[in-house]
């Protein structure tokens, strides 16, 4: 009888993580197809016709009435690819300068100030935002190649033409761990078997939503009740010898550990969700 208890109270907890973690991919992967969308809306609208037909007006607007599409997401925006040579006939034509990535106190709101923003310093080419939802409107003009993880992706996104994601970081103005994805956004139609270089030399610019990780999960959590009855952690094991807690409170180790397996679409990332009872038996 003690085994037969013992067996349930496993199986429960493994039935428990794996729906949970299904739910926390399916969410994700519908808000990943809503933000590869936005990045054929914006192919389409800015750089398919001319003049263009979109601009921060119409993005801010389409992307708030959209946001019930992307539930998981903090905001999206996009940003363009601008060379060198080209900065600074875009920066007139801007009115603004393109701002290096700088963590400041992340209390204070003044420090997003983008008149108080360094410049970016010379680079063969940068990624500045022009268009984003009202939820990131700090990012505006900020350089994203001038931030390891966006640049990492950037890179990534256009070679491979795949959602990408980052590792988690700490977003600007934000106190959590967070992680952005990425579309590149090419300015012609590309075969499925064009090679990394013809990627990069048609890239425009890229689209990307970033995640507030913490209420991402909590607010799958609380859709299914039983946040009493276990505890979820949810890691990105990447680097297997080196997990990073995306999610979750230090472990208190209660016997029963179930490892959920998680797939957010990104091959070159790997993440797990651990779920352990709150209480021993
Ligand atoms: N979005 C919001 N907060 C951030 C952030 C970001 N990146 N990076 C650091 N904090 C426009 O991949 C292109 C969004 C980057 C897209």
């Amino acid at each position: 009888i003690y085994q037969d208890t013992a067996l349930r109270r496993k199986e429960t907890l493994a039935n428990m993580c794996d729906e949970r973690a299904r739910m926390l991919q399916d969410q994700f992967n519908v808000s990943l197809n809503h933000v590869h969308a936005l990045a054929i809306l914006v192919s389409t609208f800015h750089h398919g016709k001319y003049p263009s037909a979109m601009d921060q007006k119409t993005f801010g607007e389409y992307t708030e009435r959209t946001a019930f599409e992307r539930p998981l997401t903090s905001g999206v925006a996009y940003a363009l690819k601008v060379t060198h040579s080209e900065r600074e006939q875009f920066e007139k034509q801007q009115g603004w300068t393109i701002k290096k990535m700088e963590h400041g106190d992340q209390t204070l709101v003044q420090d997003f100030d983008p008149a108080k923003m360094a410049p970016a310093p010379i680079q063969d080419e940068y990624a500045p935002v022009i268009f984003c939802q009202r939820t990131v409107a700090h990012i505006v003009s900020i350089d994203m190649m001038s931030g390891k993880e966006d640049r990492d992706n950037i890179l990534r996104a256009r070679a491979t033409g795949k959602g990408v994601l980052t590792s988690p970081f700490k977003l600007l103005k934000s106190n959590h761990l967070g992680v952005v994805l990425t579309f590149a956004v090419y300015e012609r139609d590309l075969p499925p078997d064009a090679t990394p270089e013809q990627r990069i030399a048609a890239t425009v610019g890229y689209l990307g939503a970033s995640y507030d990780l913490r209420s991402l999960v909590e607010k799958i959590l609380q859709q299914l009740a039983s946040k009493q009855t276990i505890v979820v952690n949810v890691y990105d094991t990447t680097n297997m010898s080196a997990p990073i807690n995306m999610y979750g409170s230090d472990v208190v180790d209660t016997g029963l550990l179930h490892v959920s397996s998680l797939d957010f679409g990104d091959p070159s990332r790997k993440h797990e969700m651990h779920c352990r009872f709150k209480h021993k038996p």
